[in-house]
């Protein structure tokens, strides 16, 4: 007893300085805290009476007990993890918090969000439109893949990326702030797959074409797809003093038009490299109209696809070099240029593959088959010595194929449909089983492990899992602990909400012997098909509030736009009005803007507090503005007033007693 308590004393003061810290009554929380430790010194005896009695009342099992102390949370106690999940179609990123599997936030990512302001400010607006693409900005995304920034191989708390499959697009998410800063629209590929996976010191984000379409998605008729058509696999420079993807220095490398899935950065003892799945290698592109078999077909017709093999520092020599040809603005390295350099191989791979997974100490490549009930892992020494022993033939493209067999370091037989495999810190995998709604978990091999290359046991999931998730789980120290189950859609483990069921994350606490599946957590926005798990201790910087009053997020820096308290005005050329506003609770000034209709107004908004729960906000009804303004930053927004009317704007988070007086009139007088 006396053990618990001290833990708990020690979470709960960690609480009060928090409390403290923020300027909120401190005392008044001790006294809350005080009481409910109290409550909690009870007997052994009282507590088996209370435990017995509940479970009687709500007929749970030891095992739902057990669960439901492993992940329960006490107010104010913070997890240990923290999970950025995908949202689907949503376009958000989502953060949870792990072992509790509460949601933190939703990050606005690729599409419009109205709480947290974005695409309704004017710089929110332009990182959108950055992603526009053949010049529509995109009110959607297929979000599939968080990649977090690393260094050295460990996740660095930083920065996080994610793609849109259906676009081609990779969006930087800053983790002082958990806001979106940059979308990059790939200019090579319409969509991709294989991203965001991030090399080990985040050098670049690798971003993987997947359907083929000629170069940049120009035009050209089905039957010139093995001429015209090509896939890609594009390495995208981060720049991390200037928290941005850099164009300018990233490139791609053109390959073959068959399809590349699921990417992984080479780490430890292949570092330097990188390997993705490549499937319809038969080039199948449906029927075109004509008798061609459909493309599911078409496309697992061969026994073998390909594990695409390319030295991603080569080609960034290859690039500097001079030697890549200039394709919309960026370079990509030509296929024959790749194979002279010796920068791209092909691996024989079992049919249809899905997920390429490098072991923590980067020697092993652990590839999935969807129509297999194996995983193939490939040991990169013998791929390497492939290489050099010139064990490969050429493909139609004069692309190397390596020799299967001398490639291959195990095969293990899991279940059906395995897809994606994290690792645990004991030496174990886990692979998720698509068809047979499990994830097995089994034993990696390897000089001096005799007894490896060996299916252990297997969980099952409610049901068909994709992507899975341990903590820290694709690093080169992962965590064990905690595993994820993404799964599909969770036909009976909820109440009905009509015909489109939520997707469903299972909690399976991996630390003994058996995997116990700990909780149910369904997720109502999209498919989220991949997250990771970051230990919380590693985000070190985030920010309570911006650094000073007048911030402007997307510089990080001081905005020129910042208004003081006292400044406030309204400045008119001809029909061209700023207004320099600020709020604080609970005013906005000005409190009137005088306007005529036809009148381009741009309102730039400082949030002068830097308490940190001082958000506010501020909707102009009728304009679609809503912005949230946190504290310390200065936000604008421009519209055109084409309407005569009176339109009464006001603050939209409930700041204080005297929130509903938060408020101003904008009048627009008839032209
Ligand atoms: S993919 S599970 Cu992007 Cu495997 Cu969906
Ligand atoms: Cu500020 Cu309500």
């Amino acid at each position: 007893m006396s053990n618990v308590s001290g833990f708990a004393e020690e979470r709960v003061n960690r609480r009060t300085m928090m409390k403290g810290a923020a300027g909120v009554t401190a005392a008044g929380a001790a006294i809350g805290i005080g009481a409910r430790l109290n409550g909690g010194s009870v007997q052994a005896s009282d507590l088996e009476d209370m435990v017995q009695s509940i479970a009687e009342e709500r007929g749970l099992t030891p095992q739902d007990i057990k669960a439901a102390l492993k992940t329960y949370m006490p107010s104010g106690v913070h997890d240990d993890y923290l999970l950025f999940a995908s949202g689907g179609h949503s376009g958000q990123v989502l953060v949870i918090g792990v072992p509790s599997m509460r949601i933190l936030k939703l990050i606005a990512t690729f599409t419009p969000e109205p709480w947290q302001g974005f695409g309704f400010s004017d710089d929110t607006k332009a990182v959108l439109a950055e992603g526009a693409v053949d010049g529509k900005v995109l009110g959607y995304a297929d979000t599939h893949h968080p990649g977090l920034s690393e260094t050295e191989g460990e996740y660095d708390g930083e920065w996080l990326f994610i793609n849109d499959k259906a676009n081609a697009r990779i969006a930087v998410i800053d983790l002082r702030d958990f806001e979106t800063k940059q979308i990059v629209k790939n200019p090579h590929y319409i969509s991709n797959h294989g991203g965001a996976f991030v090399t080990p010191n985040t050098e670049y984000i690798i971003d993987g074409c997947q359907y083929a379409t000629p170069k940049s998605w120009g035009y050209a008729p089905l039957e010139s797809y093995a001429d015209e058509y090509r896939g890609a696999m594009t390495f995208w420079k981060f720049d991390r003093d200037a928290g941005r993807i850099d164009p300018a220095k990233s490139f791609s490398v053109e390959l073959p038009p068959y399809w590349n899935d699921l990417a992984d950065a080479g780490k430890g003892a292949s570092m330097g490299w990188m390997f993705s799945n490549t499937f319809n290698t038969e080039m199948s592109y449906g029927t075109g109209g004509g008798d061609l078999p459909p493309v599911e077909v078409g496309a697992s017709q061969r026994d073998m696809d390909y594990l695409t093999v390319i030295n991603w520092q080569k080609a960034e020599e290859v690039v500097g070099a001079g030697k890549a040809e200039d394709v919309s603005g960026m370079p990509m390295i030509p296929m024959t240029v790749a194979v002279e350099e010796g920068l791209l191989y092909q691996v024989p791979e079992p049919k249809s593959p899905h997920g390429a997974d490098v072991t923590p100490d980067g020697k092993y490549i652990v590839v999935s088959g969807k129509l297999d009930p194996h995983v193939t892992i490939y040991s990169f020494e013998k791929i390497q010595k492939a290489i050099a022993d010139g064990k490969f033939e050429p493909d139609a493209y004069g692309v190397p194929v390596l020799d299967f067999e001398s490639c291959v370091e195990a095969q293990v037989e899991l279940g059906l449909g395995p897809l994606h495999t994290q690792f645990d810190d004991k030496g174990l995998a886990y692979t998720s089983l698509f068809l047979d709604s499990g994830i097995a978990r089994w034993k990696l091999g390897g000089e001096g492990i005799d007894d490896g290359w060996k299916l252990i046991d297997m969980i099952p999931q409610q049901y068909n899992t994709g992507h899975i998730c341990a903590a820290e789980g694709d690093t080169v120290t992962p965590n064990g602990k905690y595993l994820i189950g993404l799964n599909k859609w969770a036909l009976d483990r909820f109440h009905p909400v009509g015909p489109l069921l939520p997707q469903n994350f299972q909690l399976i606490d991996i630390s003994g012997d058996e995997m116990e599946l700990l909780y149910d957590m369904p997720i109502g926005v999209g498919e989220p098909h991949y997250a990771q798990m970051i230990r919380s201790d590693r985000l070190k910087n985030i920010w309570d509030v911006y650094p000073e009053t007048g911030w402007d997020p997307q510089k990080q820096a001081p905005s020129e736009v910042a208004t003081q308290i006292g400044k406030e005005r309204i400045e008119r050329d001809g029909n061209n009005v700023t207004v320099y506003m600020t709020s604080i609770r609970s005013t906005i000034r000005p409190d009137f803007i005088d306007l005529k209709q036809g009148d381009n107004v741009t309102i730039h908004l400082t949030n002068v507090e830097m308490a940190m729960d001082a958000t506010h906000g501020f909707a102009m009804p009728g304009q679609n503005i809503q912005l949230s303004i946190e504290p310390g930053e200065t936000t604008s927004v421009s519209f055109v007033v084409d309407t005569a009317g009176t339109y009464p704007y006001y603050c939209t988070e409930f700041c204080s007693a005297l929130h509903l007086e938060m408020m101003g009139y904008m009048l627009v007088a008839p032209a």
